[in-house]
């Protein structure tokens, strides 16, 4: 039996932090306030101190810029999130803040679940990172808030570029050119163990403004575990006596969106249908409407079905509102409780509504400590976004050892931030609306 030396375990007892010291670890490590001069109007927070900045201009021309601090459980916090195009004036915020919400872990044979960020120490597992876990890129030194550490500065932040392939290819009018550009992303990562388990947190900023955001689980599969012989997990060692019990990672991101600088923004469901073709009509027709979210919502991905977050600040330059997409990922939805019953939830922002589930408290208002007690008919004038994303770890003989990382999580993107696509080519940027066919 091998024994972990480097952290607590699954069957530590979670450390209880006073909700005195959550409220310190929200603003220990924000920057201090620079005299830099804005460039975004409207910007809800002042743009941090160079140790917090995070700013990249990629080789396709779009930067973006973000400040980032560290929260005693919730980890890395992404804040002031805002991209420029090339051609664009200057930088569109996206986005105020941007974090995990919760990892919730529930174990197939009902013994136990974990709230990972406010039950288990998730923030305070951040792990220093060997410079070769970030080619190309800079370790930038946290100090975690709270810590139980004895070294509470950890070289734990990854900022990086990496390419993702093709953006996007196109066979020019004439000469035979091949319009293809290789698209390039910015990348924010930590690595957080909990237990037997390191769960990267990954922020992926494409240069097209694509946010995509995922959570990979790798490290080790509790071997507590490999004593289920209730029918309930899988055998990974020889014959079918070690059997690690199955379980649910389901993850919970927090967005509060500000588009344009403001918070004001609206919500819009998108749903279409499909009918069979009627006499005369030579293929089935779909039709797609629009429901306006203007109240808090527990909301369930269908097919057909999208949202978008839409800006009350902003248009572009073809005269539309600007939004951002939700772009769910692959998930399986744990029906066990109220939390993770549903894909996302929409709630009118509340600064103590913090956690999708195990939130320190429940606000003073007797409203619950879950995200879906808070999705009680409030108006949504400041709408914050909670995705739950859920994967059922049914263990296989290749999780070990160490486990390949599975990951798990989804994106939003940008839905008439600007005229055209930002990566278009000087050549072709008159192409835009109703133009000349190729010959
Ligand atoms: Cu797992």
């Amino acid at each position: 039996m091998r024994v972990n030396s480097t952290s607590t375990t699954r069957t530590r007892a979670a450390v209880a932090l006073t909700v005195a010291a959550l409220a310190a670890g929200a603003t220990a490590g924000a920057g201090p306030a620079t005299a830099r001069p804005q460039t975004a109007p409207a910007a809800a927070t002042p743009y941090c101190g160079a140790a917090h900045r995070i700013e990249q201009k990629l080789s396709t021309g779009t930067t973006w810029r973000m400040c980032w601090r560290y929260d005693g459980k919730a980890g890395l916090v992404l804040e002031d999130i805002s991209y420029r195009p090339k051609g664009e004036p200057r930088q569109i915020k996206i986005l105020n803040s941007a974090r995990l919400g919760q990892i919730h872990v529930p174990y197939d044979d009902g013994t136990i679940e974990y709230d990972d960020l406010t039950g288990f120490d998730f923030a305070q597992g951040l792990m220093n990172l060997a410079p070769g876990e970030c080619p190309g890129g800079t370790i930038k030194t946290v100090k975690v808030p709270d810590s139980v550490n004895e070294t509470p500065t950890i070289k734990g932040l990854c900022t990086t570029t990496r390419s993702r392939g093709h953006a996007y290819r196109m066979q020019g009018d004439t000469a035979n050119k091949v319009y293809q550009a290789a698209g390039k992303d910015l990348l924010v990562y930590t690595v957080n163990q909990v237990g037997w388990y390191e769960y990267m947190t990954e922020w992926r900023f494409q240069d097209d403004g694509t946010i995509t955001m995922n959570v990979g689980a790798t490290g080790s599969l509790s071997w507590d575990d490999y004593d289920a012989g209730d029918g309930r997990g899988w055998p990974i060692g020889k014959g079918a006596k070690a059997k690690a019990t199955s379980h649910s990672h389901n993850a919970f991101w927090r967005l509060d969106f500000a588009l344009d600088g403001s918070t004001r923004n609206s919500v819009e469901q998108y749903d279409s249908t499909v009918t069979a073709p009627t006499r005369g009509q030579r293929a089935p027709t779909t039709k797609t409407t629009r429901t306006k979210i203007t109240k808090e919502l527990a909301g369930d991905s269908r097919n057909y079905r999208w949202w978008r977050v839409v800006s009350a600040a902003g248009k572009n330059k073809d005269g539309h509102a600007r939004s951002y997409e939700i772009v769910p990922g692959p998930s399986t939805k744990y029906p066990g409780r109220g939390y993770t019953k549903h894909d996302l939830y929409f709630t009118q922002y509340d600064k103590c509504e913090l956690f999708a589930s195990n939130n320190p408290g429940d606000c003073g208002r007797g409203a619950g400590t879950s995200v879906d007690r808070w999705v009680n008919g409030q108006t949504l004038k400041h709408p914050v976004v909670w995705m739950n994303i859920g994967f059922h770890h049914i263990a296989r003989d290749e999780d070990q050892q160490p486990m390949p990382v599975h990951w798990q999580g989804f994106s939003i993107a940008p839905r008439d931030v600007t005229a055209m696509n930002p990566l278009t080519p000087a050549e072709l940027g008159w192409q835009n609306g109703h133009w000349q066919p190729r010959r």
